[in-house]
């Protein structure tokens, strides 16, 4: 038993700031001046899932908050370990997610002389953080760590960063003092107010629905964030609206759900004369809410945790809040005045109608078996591998160009925040990451990632991560040997001293990124027709170990199916 004289140094405090604020995992790459902080943090029951990059680090600790709802924690050393974070915390900002950096920063007498690894660490992360803190002293820590953890969860979630100066993790307090620190700092722990809505905007809403002959519900990874799905279900079967979910909005409602207007995409938004959208911003994946995509007359009502967005957009009516609340008193205000369109309504007829179309026709391309690979064929294949399992449904991780967005149609989401894909920025390099994190937050679901290779190159090196830590993830490759595949110039861009090099959009043909995993102890798969891999998914999928599926793609396949939306 330690006596009130024994002193703790700030690498324990920082743990001990952490585990009470409820902060049980941390993503990062240890080193010079922080390796003491990552093995006190174990110590005290944080798991640290160390990683090769604090990119993808970075990305596993933005997608662990947006899963949790807890910010994730992503540890790095100075200079360097922060500008590789901030990839990590420009995901945060840009995708709402919660997160918290955590840097260690050069000894404080020592800046501005060229100490090792030194960099003005406040100034790099500003344009990506919500607010950042530097501990001068170790008095400041408990406070600085509470301040980071309930600013990035609070309002719309985002980054946060708290430099600890080398120095400031060498210096000691006793243990007496230090609880006296961490309670004066938690009972100084400001709760948030969320703003909540009036019933007279309400009302407002509930008016402009009833009154409105198409109406439209959106919504996105901010309703996810909230979890508002129970609302939104009570939502839209009560009012049997149709409702159209972004990307990674996907599975707040099963897809399979009668009022999905997934596959209607294009009439649903370019005819609807009242949106409702919830925890989604009118950004350029909704056309910024413009014509010719949506209609002129549309009228918006947006359901935002942020004024600034309402701001911005300027709906026909906002309603400021957290999405689960603000949808909670709409319907509770509905149930007193209650309409449903019902299923011959001829705008939900009309949806109904053309969603059927668009599926017969999808289907029929999806129901051939194409060798060499397309893109269609094996995601049918993924795609029913993936329902035969049932619920839980496991964790969808995409990226890639051709693959991502084949895969955002033809994969299907049943259960809430179970597909992580490249996000607002469209940013490759998430894959693996998003894995790590999906794992650690829900071992009980198999993860399955369906990556381009370009896509899966980014991050490839975690694949050692993936074995090392034993964790649950199938990472499918669809390898058509580049950006977008085989080289596409056209003969005047072949021309010139290095015509002879490979195309930029090239990479080595062939490559067997199915061996770099067995090079860690992995699993490697390599299939180019179906019952190959039907195969390696079945064994791969009652394995629960990691895995890398090399799937040989036609090179030129792609274009053809004529639903590529990705911008270059
Ligand atoms: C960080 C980042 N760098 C570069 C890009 C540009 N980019 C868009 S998609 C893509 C890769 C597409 O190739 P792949 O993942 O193999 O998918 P495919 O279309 O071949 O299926 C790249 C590099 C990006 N979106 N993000
Ligand atoms: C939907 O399809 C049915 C059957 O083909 C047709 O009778 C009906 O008119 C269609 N409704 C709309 C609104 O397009
Ligand atoms: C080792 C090996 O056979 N790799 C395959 C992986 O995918 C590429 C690209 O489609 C194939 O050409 C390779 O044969
Ligand atoms: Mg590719």
């Amino acid at each position: 038993m330690a006596d009130k004289s024994t002193v703790i140094d700030s690498n324990l405090l920082v743990a001990k700031a952490l585990a009470r604020a409820g902060i049980d995992r941390m993503f990062g790459v240890v080193g010079i001046p922080v390796t003491s902080l990552a093995n006190r943090a174990v110590a005290l029951g944080i798991r640290f899932i160390a990683f090769h990059n604090e990119q993808s680090a970075g990305y596993a600790a933005s997608a662990y908050g947006y899963l949790t709802g807890l910010p994730g924690i992503l540890l790095t050393v100075s200079g360097p370990g922060c500008v590789h974070g901030l990839a990590g915390l420009s995901n945060a900002a840009v995708n709402g997610w919660p997160m918290v950096m955590i840097s260690g920063s050069c000894d404080q007498k020592d800046f501005g002389r060229g100490d090792f690894q030194e960099l003005d660490q406040i100034a790099a992360v500003k344009p990506f953080v919500k607010f950042s803190v530097k501990a001068k002293d170790i008095k400041e820590i408990p406070n600085s760590v509470f301040s980071v953890i309930d600013h990035a969860r609070s309002g719309r979630p985002g980054g946060c960063y708290l430099d600890i100066p080398s120095d400031v993790l060498h210096q000691t307090v006793t243990e007496s003092e230090a609880n006296k620190l961490l309670d004066d700092a938690e009972s100084s722990r400001k709760i948030e107010s969320v703003k909540s809505v009036s019933i007279d905007e309400i009302a407002k809403a509930i008016s402009l629905i009833r009154k409105a002959e198409r109406p439209l519900i959106v919504f996105g990874k901010g309703a996810a964030i909230a979890r508002a799905e129970g609302e939104l279900k009570e939502l839209v079967e009560k009012t049997g609206i149709p409702f159209l979910p972004t990307p990674m909005g996907k599975g707040l409602l099963p897809d399979s759900h009668e009022l999905a207007a997934t596959a209607a995409r294009s009439l649903a938004i370019g005819k609807c004369d009242v949106a409702i959208i919830v925890g989604a911003r009118l950004n350029w994946l909704l056309h910024f809410g413009e014509p010719p995509k949506w209609s002129k007359d549309v009228k918006f009502i947006l359901v935002d945790i942020d004024e600034g967005e309402i701001e911005l957009r300027k709906p026909y009516l906002g309603l400021v809040g957290d999405a689960k609340r603000t949808l909670k008193v709409l319907n509770k205000e509905i149930k007193d005045d209650p309409f449903c369109l019902g299923r011959s309504h001829p705008w939900v007829e009309a949806i109904t109608n053309k969603t059927k179309e668009n599926v017969l026709r999808m289907e029929a391309q999806l129901a051939k078996d194409v060798v060499p690979f397309n893109f269609l064929t094996p995601m049918r294949i993924i795609r029913d591998a993936i329902s035969a399992l049932g619920s839980p449904a496991p964790i969808l991780v995409s990226e890639g160009a051709n693959t991502m967005d084949v895969g955002r149609s033809v994969l299907v989401q049943m259960e809430p925040r179970t597909r992580l894909d490249a996000g607002t920025w469209g940013t490759m390099g998430v894959g693996l990451g998003y894995c790590i994190a999906a794992a650690v937050a829900s071992p009980d679901r198999l993860v399955v990632a369906v990556e381009g290779d370009s896509g899966f190159g980014f991050s490839a090196m975690e694949v050692e991560t993936l074995v090392r830590y034993q964790l649950a993830v199938v990472v499918i490759v669809f390898n058509n040997g580049g950006v977008y595949g085989g080289d596409r110039r056209s003969a005047e861009d072949i021309t010139g001293p290095f015509k002879d090099d490979p195309a930029p959009t090239s990479f080595v043909p062939g490559a067997a990124y199915h061996v770099l995993i067995e090079a860690f102890g992995g699993k490697g798969y390599l299939v180019g027709t179906p019952d190959e891999l039907k195969s390696a998914l079945t064994e791969s999928f009652s394995a629960r170990k990691p895995a890398v599926i090399n799937v040989t793609i036609d090179p030129y396949a792609g274009a053809e199916s004529g639903r590529m939306q990705h911008k270059n």
